[in-house]
């Protein structure tokens, strides 16, 4: 075994042995609580549970109104610089009762979006402020894996230049082992990469799905368990409460990335239906009427859809139990 392997198994065996740890604490903690007395008819009303420990938005409020495209421009280069983090200020918020121990690029989950056109190159920085290595992998960009996609260690930065050769809706993340724990944990985001022939004018919004599994950093249920929650852009459900808006007869463009890391998703709006599809966001891969669009994790997809009456449209995945757990979100057409 290499020393590089070597390292990649004591970090795998070291969270898992983590994970054993907490659940073998919790476990130990509850059987040695006495058991509560029966409350008598007279006895004052218990108190409530202390409050679970808030963490904070998982990404900005309009993290969905992603930036305009740029027309082409040869030879631009557009900066991108990321900061991974860990540690308990990463506490973030994923549902109104669930608070989640993320890893994350720039404090937030999902990471930043990256928005290029055909051609531009992109001048990349990622400097490692957290306490374990850290990595990225633009599936966007076409450069060797064993060059830049290589961890780094706290404290270290790492910067190379790659060019964004084809149009698309691209994933990008951690990929430090174990890499389903860098993922679920919250180290991805999306790469836009528009054509060099602009697209009509539309409504745009990004949606990235990803899977939440217990409190953070349990790599046995990421590799074993159903997610305990789906998020479309970091927060379930939060789309019902403060809904995405367009217009009767607008174009209604999204730009949707399944970051995973287990589940397919299967992007649909209830009560509409796709008329312009492109598989990885790709013009060449371009589809008609389209009902359900299957995302695969990892990939990406381009759907638009226009809406005939104002009213209220879930756009949801229709793979239920992930709809149910907090992939849904809802459209305002006035
Ligand atoms: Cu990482």
């Amino acid at each position: 075994m290499s020393d590089e392997q070597g390292i990649r198994r004591r970090q795998i065996l070291g969270t898992a042995a983590a994970g054993v740890f907490a659940v073998a604490c919790r476990s130990k903690a509850s059987s040695d609580a006495a058991p509560a007395p029966a409350p008598s008819p007279s006895a004052p009303p218990s108190p409530a549970p202390a409050a679970a420990k808030q963490g904070k938005l998982p990404c900005p409020a309009d993290f969905a109104e992603i930036a305009p495209a740029r027309p082409y421009q040869p030879g631009r280069v557009v900066p991108l610089a990321l900061e991974a983090s860990e540690g308990d200020a990463e506490l973030i918020q994923i549902s109104a009762d669930k608070s989640y121990q993320s890893m994350n690029f720039n404090g937030q989950v999902p990471a930043p979006t990256l928005r290029v056109t055909e051609g531009d190159q992109v001048r990349f920085s990622l400097t490692n402020k957290g306490f374990l290595p850290h990595s990225i992998d633009f599936h966007a960009a076409q450069t060797p894996w064993s060059k830049n996609y290589q961890s780094i260690a706290p404290g270290q930065k790492l910067e190379f230049e790659w060019t964004a050769h084809h149009p698309g809706v691209f994933m990008y993340h951690c990929g430090t082992p174990p890499v389903i724990m860098h993922i679920a944990d919250g180290m991805y985001g999306a790469v836009v990469v528009d054509p060099k022939k602009p697209r009509p004018s539309a409504r745009e919004f990004v949606i990235v799905q990803g899977e939440f599994y217990g409190t953070g950093h349990d790599v046995n249920a990421m590799l074993n368990k159903p997610a305990d929650v789906v998020a479309f852009n970091g927060r379930a459900l939060q789309y019902q409460a403060k809904p995405l808006t367009a217009k009767v007869g607008e174009t209604v463009r999204f730009f949707v990335v399944n970051a995973g890391p287990n589940a397919f998703s299967a992007f649909h709006v209830i009560g509409g239906l796709f008329h312009h599809v492109e598989i990885d966001g790709n013009p060449q891969n371009a589809f008609g009427m389209r009902q359900t669009v299957d995302i695969a994790p990892g990939a990406g997809a381009l759907c638009e859809i226009r809406f005939r009456e104002a009213g209220r449209y879930p756009f949801v995945t229709h793979k239920f139990n992930d709809a149910t757990k907090g992939a849904t979100g809802l459209l305002e057409i006035t």
